[in-house]
């Protein structure tokens, strides 16, 4: 297609938008078979959706882990939350780490909390990346009921580039992965053996949702978490380890227990210079790493 004209016919979408008060996308599927929204830039007002949860006094817990030489990650992460991320609402990180004295100093907005909490360092990479579903069942059940009223966990190797608001909150809510979101359910990663309790059976499964980002309410959230934990537990006794770690549990839950909200792969894209027409911004990336530099062993 001609840029010239897809642009054009942008301007007329957003146009009628604006005169007939219609949100809405005919590019992108907007909800799910089970009549879960897909948010994506252009289905909400987000001056709207703003003004309804402003009126709601919420806090948002947003867990972050980073330790060894993923401290690097810290400054641009929070630096760009703070300005990305549910601004104008309360926010708390709590911070896992296993190098306090790493942690940047970053100037944080009025209503904007970090708590730093030490954690054992790891070995094996897989080890830390698993063990945060069980740190996170102990956060929820131990401190956040009184202080929060949603949870996101987030991926410290990240940066915020747009727009994270309250459009993202719901009871259950997952991320399209941004290198599976328009290609056919048999190339989706799940774990296919079926000795290990990820284990989702060729011709199932919705979507490949990404560990590097999932939230919702602190009961749903708790619930995925204390699943996740005893599903790679059971793992471990038989010597199996999923494909890709928690990412292949959490999928697996998400197949049992449907989301309520989906966000579109704006909510956790890949290379910054990776271009989609679908993709009209990107809200938090993965930022390029240098395996080699950050990596143990
Ligand atoms: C060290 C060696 C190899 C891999 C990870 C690490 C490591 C991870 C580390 O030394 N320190 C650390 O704090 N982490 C935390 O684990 C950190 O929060 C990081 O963002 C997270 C996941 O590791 P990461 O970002 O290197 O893995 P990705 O981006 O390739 O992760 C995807 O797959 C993982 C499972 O294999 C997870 O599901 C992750 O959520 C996915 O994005
Ligand atoms: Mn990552």
């Amino acid at each position: 297609l001609n840029p010239a004209v897809v642009s054009i016919h942008n301007c007329v979408l957003v146009c009628r938008n604006h005169l007939t008060g219609n949100l809405g996308r005919t590019d992108v599927a907007s909800v799910t078979p089970w009549l879960a929204p897909i948010v994506w830039e252009g289905t909400f007002d987000s001056t709207l959706i703003d003004s309804i949860y402003k009126q709601q006094n919420i806090t948002i817990a947003t867990t972050v882990f980073a330790l060894g030489k993923y401290t690097r990650f810290l400054k641009d992460f929070l630096e760009s939350a703070e300005e990305h991320y549910f601004v104008g609402f309360r926010v708390h990180y709590h911070l896992f780490t296993d190098q306090a004295e790493e942690v940047p100093n970053v100037k944080l907005g009025q209503e904007r909390y970090l708590t730093v909490k030490k954690v054992p360092s790891m070995n094996r990479w897989q080890d830390i990346s698993m063990s945060r579903m069980e740190i996170l069942e102990k956060l929820i059940e131990n401190e956040l009921a009184s202080e929060a009223d949603y949870i996101f966990c987030l991926d410290v190797d990240t940066k915020f580039y747009g727009r994270w608001g309250v459009e993202s909150l719901g009871r259950l809510v997952g991320v399209i992965h941004p290198w599976f979101f328009n290609v056919p359910r048999f190339i989706f990663t799940y774990e296919r053996r079926p000795e290990s309790q990820a284990y989702i059976p060729a011709g199932e499964g919705d979507y490949y949702f990404t560990g590097a980002a999932f939230g919702g309410s602190l009961e749903d959230v708790h619930h995925l978490t204390k699943t996740c934990r005893e599903q790679m537990n059971i793992d471990i006794a038989n010597s199996i380890e999923a494909i890709w770690h928690e990412e292949s549990h959490l999928n697996k839950y998400f197949l049992y227990n449907k989301p309520s909200k989906l966000l579109s792969p704006e909510y956790l894209w890949r290379d910054i210079s990776m271009s989609s027409g679908q993709v009209k911004i990107i809200r938090l990336s993965h930022v390029a790493k240098n395996n080699a530099e950050v990596r143990p062993n």
